[in-house]
Protein backbone atom coordinates (compact mmCIF):
# COMPACT_ATOMS: atom_id res chain seq x y z
CA UNK A 1 0.00 0.00 0.00
CA UNK A 2 1.56 3.57 -1.04
CA UNK A 3 2.30 6.02 2.02
CA UNK A 4 2.95 9.82 1.66
CA UNK A 5 5.20 11.43 3.17
CA UNK A 6 5.41 15.19 3.79
CA UNK A 7 9.09 17.37 4.52
CA UNK A 8 8.80 20.68 4.93
CA UNK A 9 11.97 22.71 3.74
CA UNK A 10 13.02 20.15 1.40
CA UNK A 11 15.50 22.19 -0.61
CA UNK A 12 18.63 21.66 1.27
CA UNK A 13 19.77 20.30 4.43
CA UNK A 14 17.81 17.45 6.54
CA UNK A 15 14.97 18.19 4.81
CA UNK A 16 16.16 17.04 1.46
CA UNK A 17 18.06 13.90 2.85
CA UNK A 18 15.08 13.22 4.37
CA UNK A 19 13.24 13.30 1.23
CA UNK A 20 15.75 11.39 -0.52
CA UNK A 21 15.65 8.85 2.20
CA UNK A 22 11.67 8.39 2.69
CA UNK A 23 11.72 8.04 -1.08
CA UNK A 24 14.72 5.04 -1.64
CA UNK A 25 12.27 3.57 0.80
CA UNK A 26 9.49 3.33 -0.86
CA UNK A 27 7.10 6.29 0.24
CA UNK A 28 5.34 8.98 -2.05
CA UNK A 29 6.78 12.21 -1.30
CA UNK A 30 5.60 15.91 -1.33
CA UNK A 31 8.19 18.34 -0.84
CA UNK A 32 8.02 21.69 0.36
CA UNK A 33 10.11 24.93 0.38
CA UNK A 34 9.97 28.40 -1.07
CA UNK A 35 12.98 27.87 -3.89
CA UNK A 36 11.19 26.18 -6.92
CA UNK A 37 14.47 25.76 -8.46
CA UNK A 38 15.66 23.84 -5.98
CA UNK A 39 12.39 21.90 -5.61
CA UNK A 40 12.23 21.23 -9.39
CA UNK A 41 15.76 20.20 -9.26
CA UNK A 42 15.01 17.47 -6.41
CA UNK A 43 11.63 16.52 -8.07
CA UNK A 44 13.46 15.33 -11.11
CA UNK A 45 15.73 13.08 -8.95
CA UNK A 46 13.58 12.02 -6.81
CA UNK A 47 11.72 10.96 -10.36
CA UNK A 48 14.35 9.72 -11.94
CA UNK A 49 14.70 6.72 -8.92
CA UNK A 50 10.74 5.80 -8.92
CA UNK A 51 10.08 8.10 -6.59
CA UNK A 52 5.92 9.89 -7.14
CA UNK A 53 6.67 13.69 -5.95
CA UNK A 54 4.23 16.44 -5.31
CA UNK A 55 6.59 19.63 -5.23
CA UNK A 56 4.83 22.77 -3.33
CA UNK A 57 6.48 25.85 -3.39
CA UNK A 58 5.29 28.19 -0.65
CA UNK A 59 5.95 29.85 2.94
CA UNK A 60 5.45 28.29 6.00
CA UNK A 61 5.14 32.17 7.72
CA UNK A 62 2.03 32.93 4.79
CA UNK A 63 -0.83 31.27 7.06
CA UNK A 64 -3.11 31.77 3.75
CA UNK A 65 -0.70 30.30 1.55
CA UNK A 66 0.07 27.23 4.08
CA UNK A 67 -3.96 27.19 4.08
CA UNK A 68 -4.33 27.19 0.72
CA UNK A 69 -1.83 24.46 -0.26
CA UNK A 70 -2.28 22.02 2.37
CA UNK A 71 -5.82 22.04 2.25
CA UNK A 72 -6.19 21.73 -1.33
CA UNK A 73 -3.72 18.11 -2.13
CA UNK A 74 -4.55 16.92 -5.12
CA UNK A 75 -7.23 13.37 -3.97
CA UNK A 76 -3.99 11.00 -4.27
CA UNK A 77 -1.91 13.60 -1.97
CA UNK A 78 -4.64 13.78 0.33
CA UNK A 79 -3.76 11.04 3.05
CA UNK A 80 0.06 12.35 4.43
CA UNK A 81 1.18 9.57 6.43
CA UNK A 82 4.63 11.05 8.03
CA UNK A 83 4.81 14.48 8.25
CA UNK A 84 8.06 15.95 8.56
CA UNK A 85 8.17 19.66 10.76
CA UNK A 86 11.63 20.76 9.30
CA UNK A 87 11.61 24.21 7.61
CA UNK A 88 13.55 26.43 10.46
CA UNK A 89 16.11 28.86 10.48
CA UNK A 90 18.36 30.76 12.83
CA UNK A 91 18.92 34.34 12.03
CA UNK A 92 21.43 36.00 13.87
CA UNK A 93 23.78 35.58 17.00
CA UNK A 94 23.61 38.53 18.98
CA UNK A 95 23.45 39.52 22.74
CA UNK A 96 19.39 40.04 22.69
CA UNK A 97 20.16 43.63 23.60
CA UNK A 98 21.61 43.87 20.29
CA UNK A 99 19.36 41.71 18.62
CA UNK A 100 17.41 42.64 15.59
CA UNK A 101 13.63 42.47 15.56
CA UNK A 102 13.71 41.55 11.92
CA UNK A 103 15.51 38.13 12.72
CA UNK A 104 13.68 37.68 15.70
CA UNK A 105 10.30 37.34 13.56
CA UNK A 106 11.70 35.60 10.69
CA UNK A 107 12.75 32.55 13.40
CA UNK A 108 9.59 33.06 15.66
CA UNK A 109 7.31 33.22 12.41
CA UNK A 110 9.20 30.32 10.86
CA UNK A 111 9.86 28.15 13.35
CA UNK A 112 6.71 28.20 15.73
CA UNK A 113 3.91 29.68 13.66
CA UNK A 114 4.58 27.83 10.56
CA UNK A 115 5.12 24.70 11.82
CA UNK A 116 2.05 25.28 13.93
CA UNK A 117 -0.03 26.25 10.69
CA UNK A 118 1.27 22.98 8.81
CA UNK A 119 0.78 20.68 11.38
CA UNK A 120 -3.01 21.76 12.17
CA UNK A 121 -3.49 21.36 8.57
CA UNK A 122 -1.96 17.84 8.01
CA UNK A 123 -3.06 16.54 11.69
CA UNK A 124 -6.69 17.05 10.78
CA UNK A 125 -6.43 14.58 7.87
CA UNK A 126 -4.60 12.44 10.17
CA UNK A 127 -7.18 12.36 13.20
CA UNK A 128 -9.88 11.78 10.35
CA UNK A 129 -8.13 8.67 9.36
CA UNK A 130 -7.05 7.56 12.62
CA UNK A 131 -3.38 7.75 12.52
CA UNK A 132 -0.01 9.39 10.93
CA UNK A 133 3.40 10.04 12.49
CA UNK A 134 4.21 13.88 13.02
CA UNK A 135 8.18 14.07 13.63
CA UNK A 136 9.30 17.66 14.74
CA UNK A 137 12.63 18.60 13.91
CA UNK A 138 13.83 20.32 16.84
CA UNK A 139 17.33 21.32 18.17
CA UNK A 140 20.09 20.67 20.76
CA UNK A 141 18.94 24.67 21.28
CA UNK A 142 15.49 23.27 22.32
CA UNK A 143 17.09 21.10 25.26
CA UNK A 144 19.85 24.38 26.50
CA UNK A 145 20.45 28.20 26.21
CA UNK A 146 23.57 29.33 24.69
CA UNK A 147 25.09 32.94 24.64
CA UNK A 148 23.22 34.79 22.15
CA UNK A 149 21.22 32.10 21.02
CA UNK A 150 18.47 33.87 22.69
CA UNK A 151 15.68 33.87 20.55
CA UNK A 152 16.53 31.05 18.45
CA UNK A 153 16.67 28.89 21.59
CA UNK A 154 13.46 30.23 22.42
CA UNK A 155 11.56 28.35 19.34
CA UNK A 156 13.20 25.83 19.81
CA UNK A 157 12.06 25.17 23.39
CA UNK A 158 8.83 26.31 21.68
CA UNK A 159 8.88 23.38 19.47
CA UNK A 160 10.23 20.91 22.33
CA UNK A 161 6.67 22.23 24.28
CA UNK A 162 4.60 22.13 21.20
CA UNK A 163 6.12 18.07 20.48
CA UNK A 164 4.52 17.28 23.91
CA UNK A 165 1.24 19.03 23.71
CA UNK A 166 0.92 17.36 20.32
CA UNK A 167 1.14 14.28 21.80
CA UNK A 168 -1.71 14.90 24.39
CA UNK A 169 -3.65 16.13 21.98
CA UNK A 170 -3.59 13.58 19.10
CA UNK A 171 -3.26 10.78 21.70
CA UNK A 172 -6.95 9.32 21.30
CA UNK A 173 -6.35 9.41 17.36
CA UNK A 174 -3.45 6.74 17.16
CA UNK A 175 -0.85 9.51 15.91
CA UNK A 176 2.70 9.16 16.95
CA UNK A 177 4.81 12.23 17.70
CA UNK A 178 8.09 12.54 17.92
CA UNK A 179 10.65 15.33 17.93
CA UNK A 180 14.47 15.08 16.50
CA UNK A 181 17.23 16.93 18.04
CA UNK A 182 19.69 17.43 16.09
CA UNK A 183 24.02 18.73 17.65
CA UNK A 184 25.86 20.54 14.83
CA UNK A 185 24.92 19.84 11.35
CA UNK A 186 26.70 21.13 8.07
CA UNK A 187 24.29 22.15 6.30
CA UNK A 188 23.26 25.80 4.80
CA UNK A 189 21.93 26.65 8.42
CA UNK A 190 24.63 28.69 9.26
CA UNK A 191 25.30 30.44 5.80
CA UNK A 192 21.47 31.53 6.70
CA UNK A 193 22.10 32.50 10.53
CA UNK A 194 25.33 34.85 9.52
CA UNK A 195 23.16 36.39 6.52
CA UNK A 196 25.23 34.65 3.50
CA UNK A 197 28.56 34.91 5.34
CA UNK A 198 30.22 31.59 4.31
CA UNK A 199 33.65 32.43 5.75
CA UNK A 200 31.67 33.01 9.32
CA UNK A 201 29.39 29.92 8.70
CA UNK A 202 32.76 27.51 8.00
CA UNK A 203 33.83 28.12 11.29
CA UNK A 204 31.29 26.82 13.06
CA UNK A 205 31.83 22.95 11.40
CA UNK A 206 35.86 23.43 11.65
CA UNK A 207 38.58 21.45 13.60
CA UNK A 208 35.86 18.09 14.27
CA UNK A 209 33.70 15.98 12.56
CA UNK A 210 30.13 17.38 12.59
CA UNK A 211 27.06 15.41 11.82
CA UNK A 212 26.32 15.73 7.90
CA UNK A 213 22.41 15.77 6.82
CA UNK A 214 22.06 12.20 5.87
CA UNK A 215 22.81 11.00 9.89
CA UNK A 216 19.74 12.87 10.60
CA UNK A 217 17.78 11.47 7.51
CA UNK A 218 18.68 7.80 9.07
CA UNK A 219 17.01 9.23 12.10
CA UNK A 220 14.11 9.78 10.88
CA UNK A 221 13.93 6.69 8.47
CA UNK A 222 14.65 4.81 11.99
CA UNK A 223 11.92 6.62 13.98
CA UNK A 224 9.57 6.17 10.52
CA UNK A 225 10.23 2.00 10.61
CA UNK A 226 9.68 1.00 14.29
CA UNK A 227 6.27 -0.94 14.54
CA UNK A 228 2.40 0.36 15.07
CA UNK A 229 3.15 0.10 18.60
CA UNK A 230 6.11 1.74 19.12
CA UNK A 231 6.67 5.56 19.20
CA UNK A 232 10.15 7.10 19.35
CA UNK A 233 9.44 10.50 21.66
CA UNK A 234 12.82 12.17 21.66
CA UNK A 235 15.81 11.71 19.89
CA UNK A 236 19.19 13.81 20.83
CA UNK A 237 22.09 13.57 18.44
CA UNK A 238 25.25 15.01 18.62
CA UNK A 239 28.32 14.71 16.76
CA UNK A 240 31.00 12.41 18.75
CA UNK A 241 33.19 15.61 19.65
CA UNK A 242 30.18 18.18 20.87
CA UNK A 243 29.07 17.92 24.38
CA UNK A 244 26.67 20.42 24.70
CA UNK A 245 25.24 23.50 22.44
CA UNK A 246 29.00 25.51 23.37
CA UNK A 247 31.29 22.68 24.40
CA UNK A 248 33.49 20.60 21.28
CA UNK A 249 36.68 19.00 21.23
CA UNK A 250 38.56 20.07 18.47
CA UNK A 251 41.47 18.84 16.71
CA UNK A 252 42.87 22.25 16.13
CA UNK A 253 42.04 25.94 17.18
CA UNK A 254 40.23 28.08 14.76
P1 LIG B 1 19.07 24.52 5.79
O1 LIG B 1 19.21 26.01 5.81
O2 LIG B 1 20.00 23.76 4.93
O3 LIG B 1 17.57 24.13 5.39
C1 LIG B 1 16.47 24.84 5.89
C2 LIG B 1 15.24 24.50 5.06
O4 LIG B 1 14.12 25.21 5.62
C3 LIG B 1 15.38 24.93 3.61
O5 LIG B 1 14.88 23.92 2.78
C4 LIG B 1 14.51 26.17 3.52
O6 LIG B 1 13.91 26.25 2.23
C5 LIG B 1 13.43 25.86 4.57
N1 LIG B 1 12.80 27.09 5.03
C6 LIG B 1 13.34 28.08 5.76
N2 LIG B 1 12.44 29.07 5.94
C7 LIG B 1 11.30 28.68 5.30
C8 LIG B 1 10.03 29.27 5.11
N3 LIG B 1 9.74 30.47 5.62
N4 LIG B 1 9.11 28.59 4.41
C9 LIG B 1 9.38 27.37 3.89
N5 LIG B 1 10.56 26.76 4.04
C10 LIG B 1 11.52 27.41 4.73
O7 LIG B 1 19.19 24.07 7.30
P2 LIG B 1 19.02 22.64 8.02
O8 LIG B 1 18.75 21.57 7.05
O9 LIG B 1 20.15 22.50 8.93
O10 LIG B 1 17.73 22.95 8.90
C11 LIG B 1 16.60 22.12 8.95
C12 LIG B 1 16.03 22.15 10.36
O11 LIG B 1 16.97 21.58 11.25
C13 LIG B 1 15.72 23.55 10.90
O12 LIG B 1 14.49 23.49 11.58
C14 LIG B 1 16.87 23.80 11.87
O13 LIG B 1 16.50 24.68 12.89
C15 LIG B 1 17.11 22.39 12.38
N6 LIG B 1 18.40 22.15 12.99
C16 LIG B 1 19.57 22.32 12.28
C17 LIG B 1 20.78 22.06 12.88
C18 LIG B 1 22.08 22.27 12.18
O14 LIG B 1 23.14 22.30 12.87
N7 LIG B 1 22.12 22.41 10.87
C19 LIG B 1 20.85 21.54 14.24
C20 LIG B 1 19.58 21.41 14.88
C21 LIG B 1 18.41 21.68 14.27
P3 LIG B 1 13.71 27.56 1.36
O15 LIG B 1 14.83 28.50 1.70
O16 LIG B 1 13.73 27.07 -0.06
O17 LIG B 1 12.38 28.08 1.75
C1 LIG C 1 21.19 24.27 15.43
C2 LIG C 1 22.22 23.88 16.40
O1 LIG C 1 23.66 24.68 18.34
O2 LIG C 1 23.53 26.12 16.37
O3 LIG C 1 19.91 24.13 15.96
O4 LIG C 1 21.69 25.94 17.89
S1 LIG C 1 22.79 25.23 17.30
Amino acid sequence: MKKIALITGATSGIGEAAALKLGKNGFDIIISGRRQERLDKLKKSLEEGGTPVLALCFDVRNEEEVRSMLTHLPSEWRDVDILVNNAGLASGLEPLQQGDTIDWNRMIDTNVKGLLYVTQCISQGMVARKGGHIINIGSIAGKEVYPNGNVYCATKHAVDALTKGMRFDLLPHNIKVTQICPGAVETEFSIVRFHGDKSRADKVYEGYECLVADDIAECIWFVVSRPPHVNINDMVVMPTAQASASVFHKYRER
